[in-house]
């Protein structure tokens, strides 16, 4: 019979589950690729939003830490935290907590996945002078990357992958000094939760095969471009989630155009725990902070959310993942 194969492929295509998206790879073989659920990840975003801005030492940072490592252990990860005090540039002693969730933890193959959790203290791009020291909201700087890892770790612990995936959300990313300075501030540094985790993993000696860095992943309209750090270190993880856009549909978001280079949380995981490393995040060339206009103004918030952006970058992510042997 030797049209079996293929008939086997229709008729596999034809059961196939409701929430899955089946792709054809050989004639042999058909991969499910969860469906990356929208709604799920605007609520996600929304959550971690109205603890209110998720500052270092707040209430509402307290509160989302506990959400987000609660969300992960419902979703069946082993969940670890990592907290330790580091010092702000005035010698200030603040706690941090980064927040991992591991799946499948004794796989040796894995896959690590990775956003800030934390928000920036002070909306120090606003247009309005008055707001340039208040809190952001960090709806799509902080809590949209965050909501689509949420969503693949709840697509992961129904439906586990090949690879192990490791969920981080790094805490205190994003307390980099101001342009402007004044006396009743004191500031710490870009990245300060993953330099610590790189640098002190929660596993001794952890590896993965690559990681994936989302940031500010679900403005209106966002564009990716290939961030210069990504493709030093990981041209094939870039060459691969580009691929995986254009497959899924999603190229438009994804530019086939070199970016900047932006020192980011995958930073501090290429250089200390040498894993090839990508970041995905939002950047406008043509605009004066070479990102997207909400970028550190008050404007950060839930107005400027986009399920399909989110969708755009999570089914993307789900394709790789579900695609790894
Ligand atoms: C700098 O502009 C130095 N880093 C950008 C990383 C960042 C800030 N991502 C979100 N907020
Ligand atoms: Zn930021």
């Amino acid at each position: 019979m030797k049209n079996f194969p293929v008939f086997m492929c229709i008729l596999a295509i034809g059961f196939s589950c409701k929430q899955s998206l089946k792709t054809q790879n050989t004639v042999a073989e058909t991969i499910s690729v969860p469906v990356f659920n929208a709604d799920s990840a605007y609520y996600y975003t929304a959550t971690q939003v109205s603890f209110g801005p998720r500052v270092l030492g707040t209430n509402a940072h307290e509160a989302c830490g506990n959400y987000l490592s609660d969300e992960l252990k419902r979703f069946g990860a082993t969940v670890t935290l990592q907290e330790t005090t580091v010092q702000l540039q005035d010698q200030t002693p603040v706690r941090i907590k980064n927040i991992i969730g591991s799946f499948q933890p004794e796989n040796k193959s894995r896959i690590l996945l990775f956003a800030h959790w934390d928000t920036r203290p002070f909306a120090d791009h606003d247009p309005n002078p008055d707001y340039r020291m208040k809190p952001i909201d960090g709806a799509n700087d902080g809590a949209g990357a965050c909501a689509a890892l949420l969503e693949i770790a709840r697509q992961a612990g129904m439906n586990p992958p090949t690879v192990g995936v490791d969920i981080i959300f790094f805490d205190m990313e994003d307390w980099g000094s101001p342009n402007f300075t004044d006396k009743t501030n004191h500031y710490g540094d870009w990245c300060m939760g993953s330099d610590y985790w790189a640098r002190n993993p929660h596993v001794p000696d952890y590896t993965a095969r690559y990681g994936i860095l989302l940031d500010m992943v679900s403005a209106p309209d966002a564009q990716f471009y290939k961030e210069i750090y990504s493709e030093q270190n990981a041209p094939s993880i870039v060459k691969k989630v580009w691929e995986a856009a254009r497959a899924t549909g999603y190229d438009s978001y994804f530019i086939d155009k070199n970016g900047s280079s932006i020192m980011d949380d995958h930073v501090s995981v290429i250089s200390y725990r040498k894993i090839p490393c990508i970041d995905i995040i939002h950047c406008s060339p043509n605009s004066s902070t070479g990102f997207g206009s909400y970028w550190h103004t008050t404007e950060d918030n839930m107005n400027n959310v986009s399920k399909e952006t989110l969708t755009a970058v999570g089914q993307t992510i789900l394709y790789v993942l579900y695609h790894e042997k």
